[in-house]
């Protein structure tokens, strides 16, 4: 039980989604989604305003003429929530297990910040991609260690002849965005657009593991609030550019994801990758855009990464969207939505590489993998080797020759046997070596 004190210090906020409805001289506040409601004096519009932004009860009952009167009342109906209860944990977390209070307290610094959104309620298709976030954290394996702590490590990737220098990433993970049983993207999304505004306000890179992929139109609606001009590099079978079928019709699929940020003039360039899907479709539905350009999977089979991705402004950040059915089913089928004839995960890997090296990423996410149907699931581990190169993102590294040799050194002079000894590698099951440098 948390004393009083405590509790004053524990960071609340406002709920999103509330429903607010005058009656006269009393307002009704609802949360629908968690079915809760009361009949309320106005005063209290003033205290759900305040929490907008995160803030601790002190901060509201210190506050000259602030009254406590409404403040138990807006807890226990669930209009404002303890910011660590808009996550729940997760087993298996990339970097350090963070608590969204200590990342709104700034006790822990990070470079990229990740989050899950277990939610596949949006799908047309198969479900099972509120299952995304678990197998892939299943599969990171990652000795990326807790933030700040990991002063000494380097990384190697074998795969991309590489060894990284300088220092690691810093990486946090959050946990999942909790959902309540039976809930609808209309309210479960605006969480995920209010952790992606808590994330960026912290100066990190949010990552998210979805989810289906309307997830990405929240956290697209916080970056279009929070830079001033953006770009999308968007891996996708499907254009999911779907207007709503009618007025009566909107609501939120994983279609219709970037017909919603097109609607956002912050919005200046989409850049889409691995297309292939056949279908028919009235012209007044697909409306030309000057922001959007494309290319199919079948015109990437015979394109550099350099091509796929000319002719983006480059004086704008850009936020990467992976939506893993752009993989070939062949290697990635645990997918709702699988088409034929897709990139292999060796040209996906290119792909996202190029881009984290060449563009800045302020945000990215990887979507719609599904539960495992085998043993192995493929999707989940090609989205997470995508994960993986999306936090190394940027980072200098020395080309490798051979294990943890550089190559102009292997080009240039002897080994030193001594010196190889001390540097053998140990392996671990993704191919990554890591070890302090003793
Ligand atoms: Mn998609």
């Amino acid at each position: 039980m948390m004393s009083a004190a405590e509790m004053l210090d524990r960071i609340f906020v406002t709920v999103p989604m509330l429903r607010v409805e005058m009656c006269g001289e009393t307002v009704s506040i609802s949360n629908v989604a968690a079915g809760t409601a009361k009949r309320c004096g106005p005063e209290i519009l003033e205290l759900l305003e305040y929490f907008r932004e995160p803030r601790t009860l002190r901060s509201w009952l210190t506050r000259p003429g602030a009254s406590p009167q409404n403040v138990p009342t807006a807890i226990s109906h669930a209009f404002l929530i303890d910011v660590d209860q808009l996550v729940t944990a997760e087993v298996g977390p990339i970097g350090s297990a963070t608590r969204v209070s200590e990342l709104l307290a700034q006790e822990v610094r990070a470079d990229t910040v990740i989050f899950g959104a277990p939610v596949d309620v949006a799908s047309t298709g198969r479900g099972g991609a509120r299952c995304g976030p678990m197998e892939i954290r299943k599969q990171m394996q990652l000795p990326f260690a807790a933030a700040g702590t990991a002063a000494g490590t380097v990384y190697l990737d074998f795969e991309m002849r590489r060894q990284y220098s300088g220092p690691p990433p810093s990486i946090a993970d959050l946990g999942s965005v909790a959902g309540l049983a039976g809930e609808g993207m209309a309210t479960y999304g605006p969480r995920i657009t209010l952790l992606s505004e808590m994330i960026l306000g912290s100066g990190a890179v949010p990552g998210m593991l979805g989810g289906d992929h309307s997830c990405t139109a929240f956290a697209l609606e916080a970056h279009l609030r929070h830079w001033p001009a953006l770009g999308i590099l968007h891996f996708d079978a499907h254009h999911d550019l779907w207007p709503p079928a009618g007025p009566q019709f909107d609501y939120f699929t994983h279609a219709n994801v970037f017909h919603r940020s097109l609607g956002s003039p912050m919005l200046k360039a989409i850049r889409q990758l691995g297309l292939r899907v056949f279908e028919a479709a009235s012209a007044h539905r697909l409306q030309d855009d000057s922001r959007v350009s494309f290319f199919s999977a079948r015109e990437l089979q015979r394109m550099e990464p350099e091509a796929a991705l000319a002719g983006l402004p480059r004086d704008i950040p850009y936020y990467l969207t992976f939506d893993i059915d752009c993989i070939d089913p062949i290697q990635a089928p645990e997918t709702g939505t699988p088409l034929p004839g897709g990139l292999s995960y060796h040209q996906a890997l290119d792909l996202v590489d190029y881009a984290a090296r060449e563009f800045e990423l302020v945000g990215w996410d990887i979507v719609e993998v599904g539960q495992a149907s085998g043993a192995f699931n493929g999707a989940a581990g090609c989205a997470a080797r995508l994960v993986r190169q999306l936090l190394l993102g940027n980072r200098p590294f020395e080309p490798l020759g051979a294990y943890t040799q550089p190559v102009s050194t292997s080009l240039r002079a002897p080994v030193d046997p001594a010196s190889a000894a001390r540097r053998q590698p140990q392996l671990d099951g993704l191919g990554i070596w890591t070890g302090s440098s003793h």
